[in-house]
Order: structure tokens, then C-alpha cells, then sequence
């Protein structure tokens, strides 16, 4: 049996974006967390399917256009990626929104802004466009916040490290330099990819973080390695480990949210502070403390990401069940 998938490839700031364009599967759910749910137990195959090896590769991430369960939502969003289906996905909102709407395949209510409906809760945007080309898409992410500060673990090998936890979409165990880590440059791509499976397993066992209003969102999934800049008018540099091998290429959208709200939470922002954001291969994102807000009881920002996208392609994928790989693999 053969099921084929259009997509539309690109990437944000040097990172993958797979718009499953065709192919979604018809999901059960009254919101978008809910449906999330519902793809996991039912068709995480095509996640796997499409991400891993060898229709994808380590770092692969995309996901799908729905109409939302909202009346006052454009467009809902569900993500796939390597490590799994994110609540939220910040170069994966830039890639998909930009593809969506030079395609056809969103229509905003009012020109220029959109409502997206994402796993994580509602997430607002505003787009530039040249022609037909959308040049730049701003996103003012879901409520983000400090987690949990300070937690303590001995890596074989390394040494000790303060880890500090942070939210924006996603949960990042958030590592500044300290000790044995001097830079990212020091460190090297293997050594980042290996240390941070290391250290998410010793974060896990130590905490485990569970969102105030959504309990489907727990758990340390991303490793964020903070650095200082390298580039002349950017205010920091990451890492961002995800999934069992990628080293985001962008900066991260989720993770850029989670470290505005790490750094507002330790007095570092105050609202209306901007924050160029670079990526390990230093392309950018424009981070902004928009608001501070309450989340519950929990002290909360809302971050805002700019950046911008290329399609490179269209790509029709076939997954056959003949094929011993239709799952994909990851080695
Ligand atoms: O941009 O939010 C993001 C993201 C999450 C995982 C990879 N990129």
C-alpha cells in the first residue's frame, strides 16, 4: 500500500522545513493539543516515516497545515520533527506560514497578520511580503518562562554543570558557560551532539518540567548551549540539541523564546529589549521581550522571533508499506 505525501521543502535560517502540503491525515480532537494526541497514537508513522532516514535526514522537521478548532484562528498547525511532535516550532512556523501563504495555501483574515493555532496555545503574526515573496515573519510566541534554576549534574567525564530549565514552546535545559564548557567553538559539533545526549538524560532524571495549564507538555526535550556572539550586532550565540543527532542550524525559535524568558527571569531583559539571537552556523532571529505576563502563579514573558524562510522545492514522497523502510530509521 502506498501513501503519497506532497510537500513543499525549505528551509529558515538554514534549518529544514517539510510543509506536508497533501497527506494529512484526518485527525480526532476539539483543539489543536488534542489532535497532537491523536496523531501520535495513531499516525506517528508518517513522522517517522517522513523525517527519518531515508526520506529525511537527522535534523528534518516540518508539519502540517489544518483549519484551526478556533473561529478566531486562521490556520492551525501540527509539527513533526525528528524528536517528535512539538507543541510549538518556531523556524518551523517561519517556513510553513512563509510556504503556506506564497502558495496559496493560507488566507489571512486581515493582510499582513495571522492567527495560528498551534499545539501550545494561540500564536500571533505579523508578515512582510515583496511581491509574492514573504520576506519576513514575526511571531509572538506563547507565554514563556524560567522553569526551574540551578539543578546540579556530574558528567562523566566533563564534570560538574548548573543547568538551568526554561520554556517557549518547547522545555530547553538551558547550559552557560561554566567549568568545562569554555564555548561552543572549543566544544565542536560531535562533542555538543554527544555531551547533550548525555546531559538530557541526567536533566531527566533529575526534573522533570510539566506545563502550568497543559500537563502534555513535560519534559526536557532540547538542549540549549548559550554562548556569547560572534558576529558584529548579534547579543548571543546557541547550540539547540534536539532529536538524537541535529544541531539546529537555526536559532532556534522555541529555544530563542525560552532564553529571552531565562534571561528576563534573572534580570538580564526588561520588556521592550530586543535580542539577536545566533545560531551555531551564526544565521540570526530578532528575539523581543514583548510583555510580562502571569501564567498562574508563574512569573511569564511573551517573546516575539523574526527571521525568514526559502522554499527550495517541490517534493512528492512516497511511503510504501513494501518497503522494508517505510518507517524510516535512525542510526
Ligand atoms: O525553531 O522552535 C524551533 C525549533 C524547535 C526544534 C528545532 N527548531
Amino acid at each position: 500500500m502506498r501513501h503519497t505525501f506532497f510537500c513543499i521543502d525549505g528551509h529558515t535560517a538554514g534549518n529544514p522545513v517539510r510543509l506536508v502540503a497533501g497527506g494529512a491525515p484526518l485527525l480526532k480532537g476539539a483543539t489543536m493539543s488534542e489532535r497532537r494526541q491523536d496523531f501520535m497514537a495513531r499516525f506517528d508513522w508518517i513522522r517517522t516515516g517522513l523525517c527519518f532516514e531515508p526520506r529525511g535526514h537527522d535534523m528534518m522537521s516540518g508539519g502540517f497545515l489544518y483549519p484551526p478548532t478556533r473561529e478566531d484562528c486562521d490556520v492551525g498547525i501540527l509539527f513533526i520533527e525528528t524528536s517528535g511532535c512539538l507543541p510549538m516550532c518556531g523556524h518551523g512556523t517561519i517556513g510553513m506560514v512563509t510556504f503556506g501563504l506564497e502558495h496559496g495555501l493560507i488566507r489571512p483574515s486581515s493582510p499582513g497578520k495571522l492567527r495560528v493555532e498551534v499545539p501550545a496555545g494561540v500564536i500571533e503574526i505579523d508578515y512582510k511580503t515583496e511581491g509574492d515573496k514573504v520576506t519576513s515573519v514575526k511571531i509572538r510566541n506563547v507565554p514563556s518562562f524560567l522553569a526551574a534554576q540551578g539543578i546540579r549534574i556530574d558528567v562523566p567525564d566533563f564534570g560538574p554543570l548548573s543547568i538551568d530549565v526554561a520554556y517557549g514552546g518547547n522545555f530547553y535545559a538551558i547550559i552557560e558557560p561554566q567549568g568545562a564548557y569554555k564555548s561552543l567553538d572549543d566544544l565542536g559539533a560531535s562533542r555538543i551532539v554527544n555531551l547533550s545526549r548525555e546531559i538530557r538524560q541526567l536533566v531527566r532524571a533529575a526534573y522533570e518540567p510539566v506545563h502550568p495549564e497543559n500537563d502534555t507538555i513535560r519534559g526536557v526535550s532540547h538542549i540549549l548551549w548559550a554562548d556569547a556572539p560572534k558576529g558584529e550586532g548579534a547579543d548571543g550565540r546557541n547550540a539547540v540539541f534536539y532529536g538524537e543527532k541535529a544541531i539546529d542550524r537555526s536559532p532556534c525559535g522555541t529555544g530563542t523564546s525560552a532564553r529571552l524568558a531565562h534571561l528576563a527571569a534573572t534580570g538580564r531583559l526588561v520588556k521592550g529589549d530586543a535580542f539577536v539571537h545566533e545560531s551555531y552556523i551564526c544565521s540570526r532571529f530578532i528575539g523581543r521581550v514583548e510583555d510580562e505576563v502571569m501564567l498562574g502563579d508563574q512569573k511569564a514573558i511573551v517573546p516575539s522571533i523574526e527571521g525568514s524562510a526559502i522554499a527550495t522545492g517541490f517534493n512528492t514522497i512516497w511511503i510504501d508499506r513494501a518497503d522494508t523502510f517505510w518507517q524510516g530509521f535512525h542510526v
